[in-house]
């Protein structure tokens, strides 16, 4: 098993050719390459892009690496049925990383004086974009007290040469490490990788405590130490094997206009003053691949974010309700729960828990046992026909939440809701669902009175 992304790209191409498509045409990073994906995913086809000639720039483009549960469970070898037991496996045995001194990001350097984000294929995908910017870079960062490294995937807005604006979600771990050298005084040293193994992104997704090292959890993943390069500039620690990495700093106590971008929750928004990066070092390799993860709402964004927070918010809920059953995240800031009730109060222990586990999450809807959470038609069928408003609803109000929840009536402080959509008090008091006898139903052989094919 490869653990780099060049690595998992030519196995992958060549165990799933129809999964891999090559575009040899010139693209323009300016909406192109978000029209061809969005115009695929119109069809419902989630291939790997590769785009060979992006115009401006010499670097080709890989993007929907994460598109399919397939692409990333193929990536770490396991089915795709069992990334929760996999990912907590990984939180619970985390493999730490290890320090060499070479590796193959380091065929090429750029220094501060030539370092230039334009050579990017920075991307701009949809209108109301506020400028071009890297998507899918993962941001490392070293924890002040702990020396713990963080790893998160933070949108950088091409602000010139070797500057580019950075949005950390308020309350989220990198953000923390930032204020905490912030109140110091001291700039925040940062490297930003940039084309990955995907086990990376399942790593930076990861929304559990703060202080738990996203290496060791991608470690886990991988089955074996990442390797990590010491940088030079301020001894922060890189992937050795990423395409491209950027070395700089984010500035304390300087903020500049940041944003919009056509987001993962579907809108334009988190236009504000947030902090800068300056870029001193690039590290590339030899034909580096630039990875893209296409801005707003699009599969590849969804379904890499989901598995983390689905393995996290099930063993969050777990230990608050031994008995859940499932968990399900269907859309940005929304979580469905199933559960087996055995007493009144679980639907709600089970809502507390999950938002204290994932501060982005807004709407919890809680089912019982009976109802396929992935079947949406279903999980309003059970909130249609076993929900009183009045009695079933709880309302959190002025809680932290995200900051490109557009509805949020002050930026990233939301209203939290949860629906008990459980039948009460139980599922086996509750009125009975339509059901044909079991034996009436095996007994019977439908083609013995219907002929199938006229129909
Ligand atoms: C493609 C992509 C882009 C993202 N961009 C941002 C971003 O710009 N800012 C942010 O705060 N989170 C962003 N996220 C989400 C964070 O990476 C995620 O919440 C992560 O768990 C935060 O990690 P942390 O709490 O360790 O900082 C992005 C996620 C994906 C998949
Ligand atoms: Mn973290």
């Amino acid at each position: 098993m490869s653990t780099d992304l060049r690595g998992f790209l030519a196995a992958y191409e060549k165990a799933n050719p129809k999964e891999f498509c090559r575009i040899k045409n010139e693209v323009d990073p300016q909406y192109e390459v978000a029209a061809i994906l969005t115009k695929l995913e119109e069809l419902r086809k989630l291939p790997i892009l590769y785009y060979e000639k992006v115009k401006g720039s010499a670097f080709p483009v890989v993007t929907n690496v994460y598109s399919t549960k397939k692409k990333i469970a193929t990536s770490i070898n396991i089915d795709p049925k069992k990334f929760r037991e996999k990912y907590l496996e990984a939180v619970e045995s985390p493999i730490p990383p290890r320090i060499v001194t070479d590796g193959p990001v380091m065929e090429q350097r750029i220094d501060a004086s030539e370092v230039d984000l334009k050579a990017l294929p920075m991307m701009i995908y949809h209108e109301g974009d506020a400028a071009p910017y890297i998507t899918a870079g993962v941001v490392l960062a070293q924890d002040p007290e702990s020396g713990q490294y963080n790893a998160s995937f933070n949108r950088l807005m091409y602000k010139g040469r070797n500057k580019a604006g950075i949005f950390m979600t308020v309350g989220k771990h990198l953000h923390e490490i930032y204020s905490r050298l912030e109140d110091q005084g001291k700039p925040l040293p940062i490297t930003i990788s940039i084309g990955n193994h995907p086990a990376w992104g399942l790593g930076a997704l990861y929304i559990g405590a703060y202080g738990r090292s996203e290496l060791g959890i991608i470690g886990g993943l991988l089955g074996s130490s990442v390797e990590m390069i010491k940088g030079e500039l301020a001894g922060n620690l890189f992937p050795a094997d990423a395409e491209i990495v950027l070395e700089g700093f984010v500035e304390p106590h300087l903020r500049e206009e940041e944003g919009p971008f056509c987001e993962f929750s579907g809108y334009a928004t988190g236009k504000g003053l947030r902090p800068v990066v300056t870029i001193e070092c690039m590290h590339l390799r030899k034909n580096a691949i630039y990875q893209d993860i296409c801005g707003g709402q699009h599969r590849e964004h969804l379904v890499v974010a989901t598995i983390p927070m689905e393995a996290n918010l099930y063993q969050s809920i777990k230990s608050a309700v031994p008995t859940v059953v499932d968990v399900h995240v269907p859309a940005p800031f929304s979580l469905i729960v199933s559960m087996k009730k055995r007493f009144q109060g679980q639907a709600q222990s089970a809502m507390i828990a999950a938002f204290s586990a994932e501060m982005y999450l807004k709407n919890v809807i809680v089912v019982d046992e009976d109802v396929d959470i992935t079947d949406l038609q279903q999980v309003i069928w059970a909130v249609g026909t076993r929900t009183q408003a009045d009695r079933d609803i709880i309302v959190i109000p002025g809680v932290r939440g995200s900051s490109l929840d557009p509805s949020a009536a002050a930026e990233g402080v939301v209203t939290k809701m949860g629906i008990d959509a459980t039948a009460k008090p139980s599922l086996s008091a509750y009125a009975k669902r339509n059901k044909v006898p079991k034996e009436v139903m095996d007994r019977l052989q439908l083609d013995a009175y219907v002929n199938l094919d006229q129909l």
